[in-house]
Protein backbone atom coordinates (compact mmCIF):
# COMPACT_ATOMS: atom_id res chain seq x y z
CA UNK A 1 0.00 0.00 0.00
CA UNK A 2 1.25 3.40 -1.25
CA UNK A 3 1.52 5.31 1.98
CA UNK A 4 -0.03 8.97 1.81
CA UNK A 5 1.93 11.65 3.22
CA UNK A 6 1.09 15.54 4.58
CA UNK A 7 3.70 16.88 2.92
CA UNK A 8 6.67 17.09 0.83
CA UNK A 9 10.52 18.51 1.24
CA UNK A 10 12.13 18.50 -2.20
CA UNK A 11 15.74 18.80 -1.83
CA UNK A 12 18.33 19.73 -4.54
CA UNK A 13 22.13 18.78 -4.63
CA UNK A 14 23.78 22.08 -3.73
CA UNK A 15 25.97 22.40 -6.73
CA UNK A 16 29.96 24.17 -5.47
CA UNK A 17 30.00 27.49 -6.05
CA UNK A 18 32.98 27.11 -7.70
CA UNK A 19 31.95 27.53 -11.63
CA UNK A 20 28.73 28.21 -13.27
CA UNK A 21 25.84 26.17 -13.60
CA UNK A 22 25.88 23.74 -16.78
CA UNK A 23 22.93 21.09 -18.71
CA UNK A 24 24.20 18.46 -16.98
CA UNK A 25 23.34 19.75 -13.36
CA UNK A 26 20.03 21.03 -15.20
CA UNK A 27 19.01 17.46 -16.31
CA UNK A 28 20.46 15.35 -13.91
CA UNK A 29 18.51 17.20 -10.86
CA UNK A 30 17.26 20.90 -11.25
CA UNK A 31 14.39 20.74 -14.19
CA UNK A 32 13.41 16.66 -12.72
CA UNK A 33 12.83 18.54 -9.18
CA UNK A 34 11.31 21.37 -10.38
CA UNK A 35 8.68 19.20 -12.85
CA UNK A 36 7.68 17.26 -9.04
CA UNK A 37 7.45 20.21 -7.64
CA UNK A 38 5.49 21.92 -9.78
CA UNK A 39 3.10 18.66 -10.33
CA UNK A 40 2.68 18.48 -6.39
CA UNK A 41 1.77 21.67 -6.51
CA UNK A 42 -0.61 21.70 -8.87
CA UNK A 43 -2.37 18.71 -7.02
CA UNK A 44 -2.44 20.94 -3.98
CA UNK A 45 -0.33 19.41 -2.01
CA UNK A 46 1.90 21.11 0.50
CA UNK A 47 5.35 21.33 -0.74
CA UNK A 48 8.54 22.93 -0.32
CA UNK A 49 12.02 22.90 -2.89
CA UNK A 50 15.06 24.15 -1.32
CA UNK A 51 18.36 24.65 -3.18
CA UNK A 52 21.56 26.46 -2.37
CA UNK A 53 25.13 26.99 -3.32
CA UNK A 54 27.78 24.65 -1.26
CA UNK A 55 30.39 27.16 -0.63
CA UNK A 56 32.87 24.96 1.17
CA UNK A 57 35.57 22.76 0.42
CA UNK A 58 38.15 22.30 -1.42
CA UNK A 59 36.71 22.71 -5.19
CA UNK A 60 36.55 26.27 -4.02
CA UNK A 61 39.96 27.02 -2.42
CA UNK A 62 41.33 25.33 -5.55
CA UNK A 63 39.68 27.82 -8.08
CA UNK A 64 40.68 30.42 -5.22
CA UNK A 65 43.95 29.83 -5.52
CA UNK A 66 43.75 29.52 -9.56
CA UNK A 67 42.44 32.95 -9.88
CA UNK A 68 44.41 34.46 -6.76
CA UNK A 69 41.29 35.74 -4.86
CA UNK A 70 40.10 34.88 -2.07
CA UNK A 71 37.10 31.94 -1.46
CA UNK A 72 34.62 34.65 -0.71
CA UNK A 73 35.21 36.61 -3.77
CA UNK A 74 34.75 32.68 -5.50
CA UNK A 75 31.68 32.16 -3.93
CA UNK A 76 29.96 35.24 -4.19
CA UNK A 77 30.64 34.99 -7.91
CA UNK A 78 28.98 32.13 -8.74
CA UNK A 79 25.97 31.74 -6.28
CA UNK A 80 25.01 35.26 -7.99
CA UNK A 81 25.51 33.34 -11.35
CA UNK A 82 23.68 29.97 -10.65
CA UNK A 83 20.91 32.00 -8.42
CA UNK A 84 20.08 33.99 -11.43
CA UNK A 85 20.11 31.85 -14.09
CA UNK A 86 18.17 28.86 -12.10
CA UNK A 87 15.59 31.76 -11.63
CA UNK A 88 15.51 32.76 -15.18
CA UNK A 89 14.89 29.16 -16.10
CA UNK A 90 11.93 28.99 -13.71
CA UNK A 91 13.40 26.50 -11.22
CA UNK A 92 10.70 27.31 -8.29
CA UNK A 93 12.45 27.15 -5.78
CA UNK A 94 10.99 28.45 -2.65
CA UNK A 95 14.65 29.24 -1.33
CA UNK A 96 17.92 29.26 -3.06
CA UNK A 97 20.45 29.98 -0.48
CA UNK A 98 23.95 29.23 0.22
CA UNK A 99 26.04 27.11 2.81
CA UNK A 100 28.40 30.62 3.85
CA UNK A 101 25.02 31.95 5.61
CA UNK A 102 25.11 32.73 9.28
CA UNK A 103 22.13 30.30 9.77
CA UNK A 104 24.08 27.54 7.91
CA UNK A 105 26.85 28.13 10.05
CA UNK A 106 25.11 28.21 13.13
CA UNK A 107 22.97 24.81 12.46
CA UNK A 108 26.10 23.02 10.65
CA UNK A 109 28.18 24.09 13.96
CA UNK A 110 25.83 23.20 16.05
CA UNK A 111 24.79 19.89 14.85
CA UNK A 112 28.00 18.99 15.32
CA UNK A 113 28.72 19.93 18.51
CA UNK A 114 25.79 17.78 19.68
CA UNK A 115 27.24 14.50 18.47
CA UNK A 116 30.70 15.60 19.50
CA UNK A 117 28.77 16.29 23.15
CA UNK A 118 27.25 12.99 22.86
CA UNK A 119 30.16 10.67 22.28
CA UNK A 120 28.97 9.86 18.75
CA UNK A 121 32.18 10.47 17.00
CA UNK A 122 35.50 9.01 17.38
CA UNK A 123 38.60 11.03 17.51
CA UNK A 124 41.79 9.34 15.55
CA UNK A 125 45.07 10.67 14.74
CA UNK A 126 46.45 9.54 12.02
CA UNK A 127 48.98 10.50 9.25
CA UNK A 128 47.48 12.62 6.24
CA UNK A 129 48.59 13.78 3.35
CA UNK A 130 51.12 16.99 3.38
CA UNK A 131 52.66 19.35 1.13
CA UNK A 132 55.85 19.73 2.40
CA UNK A 133 57.04 22.36 0.25
CA UNK A 134 53.81 24.34 0.19
CA UNK A 135 54.19 23.14 4.36
CA UNK A 136 49.87 22.56 4.17
CA UNK A 137 48.03 19.62 4.78
CA UNK A 138 46.29 18.14 1.52
CA UNK A 139 42.78 17.61 2.00
CA UNK A 140 40.87 14.95 -0.70
CA UNK A 141 40.56 17.11 -3.81
CA UNK A 142 44.33 18.22 -3.27
CA UNK A 143 45.23 14.98 -3.74
CA UNK A 144 45.39 13.34 -7.15
CA UNK A 145 46.59 9.46 -8.04
CA UNK A 146 46.22 6.26 -9.52
CA UNK A 147 42.41 4.48 -8.13
CA UNK A 148 43.41 1.23 -6.83
CA UNK A 149 40.09 -0.04 -8.01
CA UNK A 150 40.21 0.69 -11.60
CA UNK A 151 43.79 2.20 -12.48
CA UNK A 152 42.15 5.79 -13.74
CA UNK A 153 45.46 7.85 -13.11
CA UNK A 154 43.38 11.04 -12.56
CA UNK A 155 41.52 9.96 -9.51
CA UNK A 156 41.20 12.16 -6.33
CA UNK A 157 41.69 11.39 -2.53
CA UNK A 158 38.22 11.20 -1.73
CA UNK A 159 36.76 9.96 -4.78
CA UNK A 160 37.70 8.61 -8.36
CA UNK A 161 35.43 9.75 -11.33
CA UNK A 162 36.05 7.01 -13.53
CA UNK A 163 34.75 4.39 -11.36
CA UNK A 164 32.90 5.82 -8.84
CA UNK A 165 34.34 4.62 -5.61
CA UNK A 166 34.96 6.45 -2.91
CA UNK A 167 38.92 6.21 -1.66
CA UNK A 168 40.66 7.47 0.99
CA UNK A 169 43.90 9.60 0.10
CA UNK A 170 45.91 7.43 1.51
CA UNK A 171 44.41 4.35 -0.90
CA UNK A 172 46.06 6.07 -3.97
CA UNK A 173 48.82 4.94 -6.03
CA UNK A 174 51.76 7.61 -6.58
CA UNK A 175 49.81 10.54 -5.16
CA UNK A 176 51.26 13.36 -5.52
CA UNK A 177 50.29 17.41 -4.94
CA UNK A 178 47.65 19.66 -6.93
CA UNK A 179 49.19 22.38 -5.74
CA UNK A 180 53.14 21.92 -6.26
CA UNK A 181 52.80 18.43 -8.12
CA UNK A 182 55.65 17.30 -5.19
CA UNK A 183 55.11 14.10 -4.01
CA UNK A 184 52.69 13.55 -1.27
CA UNK A 185 54.30 12.85 2.47
CA UNK A 186 52.49 11.92 5.31
CA UNK A 187 52.19 13.90 9.18
CA UNK A 188 50.39 12.99 11.71
CA UNK A 189 47.33 15.14 12.72
CA UNK A 190 44.36 14.26 14.58
CA UNK A 191 40.11 14.43 13.24
CA UNK A 192 36.83 13.28 14.21
CA UNK A 193 35.44 10.02 12.63
CA UNK A 194 31.63 9.17 12.34
CA UNK A 195 32.01 5.39 12.95
CA UNK A 196 29.51 4.35 10.03
CA UNK A 197 30.45 0.74 10.67
CA UNK A 198 28.43 1.12 13.69
CA UNK A 199 25.19 1.98 11.18
CA UNK A 200 25.77 -0.48 8.95
CA UNK A 201 23.12 -2.39 10.25
CA UNK A 202 20.94 -0.27 10.92
CA UNK A 203 21.59 0.97 7.23
CA UNK A 204 21.17 -1.94 5.75
CA UNK A 205 17.59 -2.27 7.21
CA UNK A 206 16.57 0.97 5.86
CA UNK A 207 17.83 0.21 2.45
CA UNK A 208 17.94 -2.87 1.72
CA UNK A 209 15.12 -4.17 2.86
CA UNK A 210 13.00 -1.42 3.33
CA UNK A 211 13.28 0.46 0.03
CA UNK A 212 13.50 -2.00 -2.69
CA UNK A 213 11.40 0.81 -4.70
CA UNK A 214 14.49 3.07 -4.93
CA UNK A 215 15.90 3.54 -8.79
CA UNK A 216 17.82 0.50 -9.37
CA UNK A 217 21.19 2.78 -10.05
CA UNK A 218 20.52 3.78 -6.77
CA UNK A 219 19.94 0.29 -4.52
CA UNK A 220 22.44 -1.20 -6.64
CA UNK A 221 25.60 1.40 -5.02
CA UNK A 222 23.93 0.94 -1.87
CA UNK A 223 24.31 -2.54 -1.96
CA UNK A 224 27.71 -2.61 -2.96
CA UNK A 225 28.56 0.11 -0.63
CA UNK A 226 27.29 -1.88 2.24
CA UNK A 227 28.45 -5.47 1.40
CA UNK A 228 31.82 -3.94 1.16
CA UNK A 229 31.70 -2.99 4.92
CA UNK A 230 31.35 0.41 6.07
CA UNK A 231 34.80 2.34 7.79
CA UNK A 232 34.42 4.71 10.17
CA UNK A 233 35.15 8.05 7.93
CA UNK A 234 36.61 11.88 8.77
CA UNK A 235 34.17 14.87 9.47
CA UNK A 236 37.26 17.51 10.18
CA UNK A 237 39.56 18.71 7.56
CA UNK A 238 42.82 20.86 8.39
CA UNK A 239 41.84 23.78 6.30
CA UNK A 240 41.65 27.68 6.24
CA UNK A 241 38.13 27.53 4.76
CA UNK A 242 35.02 26.00 6.19
CA UNK A 243 32.56 25.97 9.45
CA UNK A 244 35.04 26.12 12.09
CA UNK A 245 35.40 22.73 14.11
CA UNK A 246 33.58 23.94 17.63
CA UNK A 247 35.38 22.35 20.02
CA UNK A 248 38.45 23.34 22.00
CA UNK A 249 41.96 22.65 20.22
CA UNK A 250 40.50 22.28 16.98
CA UNK A 251 42.23 25.55 15.43
CA UNK A 252 42.87 25.33 12.36
CA UNK A 253 40.63 22.78 11.35
CA UNK A 254 37.25 23.03 9.81
CA UNK A 255 34.31 20.21 9.01
CA UNK A 256 33.99 18.25 6.07
CA UNK A 257 32.22 19.63 3.18
CA UNK A 258 30.29 16.93 2.70
CA UNK A 259 29.72 16.90 6.59
CA UNK A 260 28.62 20.57 6.58
CA UNK A 261 27.13 20.89 3.23
CA UNK A 262 23.78 17.97 3.50
CA UNK A 263 22.85 20.25 6.78
CA UNK A 264 22.38 23.00 4.56
CA UNK A 265 19.08 21.38 3.73
CA UNK A 266 18.10 21.28 6.76
CA UNK A 267 19.67 25.33 7.23
CA UNK A 268 17.59 26.77 4.32
CA UNK A 269 14.09 25.25 5.35
CA UNK A 270 15.33 27.13 8.99
CA UNK A 271 15.72 30.35 6.79
CA UNK A 272 12.03 29.96 4.99
CA UNK A 273 10.20 28.49 7.65
CA UNK A 274 12.05 29.81 11.50
CA UNK A 275 8.86 28.22 12.65
CA UNK A 276 7.67 25.22 11.41
CA UNK A 277 10.49 23.61 9.37
CA UNK A 278 10.94 20.77 11.66
CA UNK A 279 7.51 19.78 10.32
CA UNK A 280 9.55 19.17 7.32
CA UNK A 281 12.18 17.07 9.00
CA UNK A 282 10.95 15.30 11.99
CA UNK A 283 7.29 14.48 11.18
CA UNK A 284 6.50 10.93 10.10
CA UNK A 285 3.56 12.01 7.97
CA UNK A 286 6.04 14.44 6.23
CA UNK A 287 8.43 12.85 3.25
CA UNK A 288 11.76 14.07 2.21
CA UNK A 289 13.02 13.25 -1.43
CA UNK A 290 16.61 14.31 -2.50
CA UNK A 291 17.19 14.96 -6.19
CA UNK A 292 20.81 14.32 -6.72
CA UNK A 293 23.73 13.35 -9.38
CA UNK A 294 24.74 9.92 -9.08
CA UNK A 295 27.81 10.54 -8.12
CA UNK A 296 26.33 12.03 -4.41
CA UNK A 297 24.52 8.60 -4.12
CA UNK A 298 26.74 7.36 -1.54
CA UNK A 299 26.87 10.44 0.45
CA UNK A 300 23.01 10.54 0.89
CA UNK A 301 22.15 7.52 1.28
CA UNK A 302 24.54 6.45 3.66
CA UNK A 303 26.93 9.26 5.59
CA UNK A 304 23.79 11.42 5.96
CA UNK A 305 21.17 9.03 6.87
CA UNK A 306 24.12 7.90 9.44
CA UNK A 307 24.59 11.64 10.83
CA UNK A 308 20.55 11.73 11.26
CA UNK A 309 20.68 8.49 13.05
CA UNK A 310 23.61 9.28 15.40
CA UNK A 311 21.65 12.92 15.90
CA UNK A 312 18.27 11.38 16.58
CA UNK A 313 15.54 13.71 18.06
CA UNK A 314 12.99 12.35 15.45
CA UNK A 315 14.81 13.28 12.62
CA UNK A 316 13.39 11.57 9.23
CA UNK A 317 15.72 9.75 6.87
CA UNK A 318 14.64 10.62 2.96
CA UNK A 319 11.67 8.36 1.67
CA UNK A 320 13.21 8.30 -1.82
CA UNK A 321 17.11 9.57 -3.72
CA UNK A 322 15.98 9.63 -7.25
CA UNK A 323 19.43 10.10 -8.65
CA UNK A 324 20.22 10.38 -12.32
CA UNK A 325 23.08 9.14 -14.58
CA UNK A 326 24.78 12.01 -16.42
CA UNK A 327 24.00 13.92 -19.02
CA UNK A 328 27.20 14.08 -21.86
CA UNK A 329 27.77 16.80 -24.59
CA UNK A 330 28.36 15.90 -28.05
CA UNK A 331 29.84 12.19 -26.99
CA UNK A 332 32.43 13.95 -24.44
CA UNK A 333 31.98 14.11 -20.62
CA UNK A 334 31.31 17.09 -19.71
CA UNK A 335 33.90 18.57 -18.09
CA UNK A 336 34.19 22.07 -15.88
CA UNK A 337 37.96 22.27 -15.90
CA UNK A 338 37.79 21.57 -19.85
CA UNK A 339 35.25 24.26 -20.06
CA UNK A 340 32.96 21.75 -22.68
CA UNK A 341 29.37 22.16 -21.28
CA UNK A 342 26.34 24.01 -22.71
CA UNK A 343 27.07 26.84 -19.25
CA UNK A 344 22.96 27.99 -18.24
CA UNK A 345 23.89 31.60 -18.07
CA UNK A 346 25.48 31.21 -21.32
CA UNK A 347 22.34 29.12 -23.45
CA UNK A 348 19.99 31.76 -21.12
CA UNK A 349 21.63 34.87 -22.80
CA UNK A 350 21.98 33.55 -26.45
CA UNK A 351 18.37 31.91 -27.05
CA UNK A 352 16.50 34.76 -24.84
CA UNK A 353 12.71 33.59 -23.89
CA UNK A 354 13.63 29.79 -25.35
CA UNK A 355 13.84 28.45 -21.66
CA UNK A 356 10.66 26.30 -21.97
CA UNK A 357 12.87 24.72 -25.01
CA UNK A 358 15.94 24.10 -22.91
CA UNK A 359 13.66 22.58 -20.64
CA UNK A 360 11.89 20.22 -22.93
CA UNK A 361 15.12 18.76 -24.77
CA UNK A 362 16.71 18.11 -21.45
CA UNK A 363 13.49 16.14 -19.95
CA UNK A 364 13.36 14.14 -22.93
CA UNK A 365 16.44 13.05 -22.95
CA UNK A 366 16.63 12.85 -19.52
CA UNK A 367 19.50 10.66 -18.24
CA UNK A 368 17.09 8.85 -16.07
CA UNK A 369 18.22 5.46 -16.37
CA UNK A 370 21.91 5.62 -18.32
CA UNK A 371 24.16 8.35 -19.68
CA UNK A 372 22.38 10.39 -22.28
CA UNK A 373 24.33 12.51 -24.89
CA UNK A 374 22.96 16.61 -25.52
CA UNK A 375 23.97 17.43 -29.17
CA UNK A 376 22.89 20.60 -31.11
CA UNK A 377 21.40 18.64 -33.95
CA UNK A 378 19.11 17.02 -31.52
CA UNK A 379 18.34 19.97 -29.64
CA UNK A 380 17.56 21.70 -32.87
CA UNK A 381 15.12 19.04 -34.42
CA UNK A 382 13.20 18.12 -31.06
CA UNK A 383 12.70 22.09 -31.63
CA UNK A 384 11.70 22.13 -35.14
CA UNK A 385 9.66 19.01 -35.12
CA UNK A 386 8.86 18.41 -31.61
CA UNK A 387 7.79 22.18 -30.31
CA UNK A 388 7.04 23.64 -33.62
CA UNK A 389 5.45 20.80 -35.57
CA UNK A 390 3.66 18.44 -33.28
CA UNK A 391 3.28 20.80 -29.99
CA UNK A 392 2.54 24.02 -32.33
CA UNK A 393 0.60 22.06 -34.50
CA UNK A 394 -1.55 20.96 -31.81
CA UNK A 395 -2.36 24.01 -29.93
CA UNK A 396 -3.11 25.63 -33.39
CA UNK A 397 -5.64 22.87 -33.59
CA UNK A 398 -7.25 23.49 -30.37
CA UNK A 399 -7.89 27.16 -30.34
CA UNK A 400 -9.38 26.77 -33.90
CA UNK A 401 -11.76 23.92 -33.25
CA UNK A 402 -12.65 25.75 -29.59
CA UNK A 403 -13.62 29.01 -31.74
CA UNK A 404 -15.68 26.53 -34.05
CA UNK A 405 -17.37 24.37 -31.33
CA UNK A 406 -16.95 25.70 -28.46
CA UNK A 407 -17.48 29.53 -29.06
CA UNK A 408 -13.98 30.30 -27.84
CA UNK A 409 -14.66 28.84 -24.20
CA UNK A 410 -12.33 26.77 -21.81
CA UNK A 411 -13.33 24.56 -19.18
CA UNK A 412 -11.80 25.50 -16.03
CA UNK A 413 -9.00 22.80 -14.68
CA UNK A 414 -9.48 21.04 -11.60
CA UNK A 415 -6.29 23.37 -9.85
CA UNK A 416 -8.09 26.32 -11.69
CA UNK A 417 -11.61 25.14 -9.95
CA UNK A 418 -10.37 24.97 -6.64
CA UNK A 419 -8.06 28.23 -6.39
CA UNK A 420 -11.02 30.15 -7.94
CA UNK A 421 -13.56 28.58 -4.94
CA UNK A 422 -11.34 29.40 -3.22
N1 LIG B 1 28.30 20.13 -3.98
C1 LIG B 1 28.74 17.95 -5.01
C2 LIG B 1 28.35 18.25 -6.40
O1 LIG B 1 28.05 19.38 -6.78
C3 LIG B 1 28.11 18.71 -3.91
C4 LIG B 1 26.70 18.36 -3.63
C5 LIG B 1 26.31 18.70 -2.23
S1 LIG B 1 24.69 18.17 -1.88
C6 LIG B 1 24.52 18.29 -0.22
O2 LIG B 1 28.36 17.27 -7.12
ZN1 LIG C 1 38.60 4.11 -10.08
Amino acid sequence: MEKKFKRTLITTALPYANGPVHIGHLAGVYVPADIYARYLRMRGEDVVMVGGSDEHGVPITIKAREEGVTPQDIVDRYHKIIKDAMAELGISFDVYSRTTSDIHRKTASDFFKKLYDEGKFEQQTSLQPYDAQAGEFLADRYVMGTCPHCGSDRAYGDQCEACGSSLNATDLIDPHSRLTSAPVTMRETSHWYLPLNKWEDALRKWILEGHKEWKTNVYGQCKSWLDLGLQPRAVSRDLNWGVPVPVEGAEGKVLYVWFDAPIGYISNTKEILPDSWARYWKDPESRIINFIGKDNIVFHCIVFPAMLMAYGDGYQLPDNVPANEFLNLEGDKISTSRNWAVWLHEYLRDFPGKQDVLRYVLTANAPETKDNDFTWADFQARNNNELVAILGNFVNRAVVLTQKYFEGKVRRVAADRRAADG
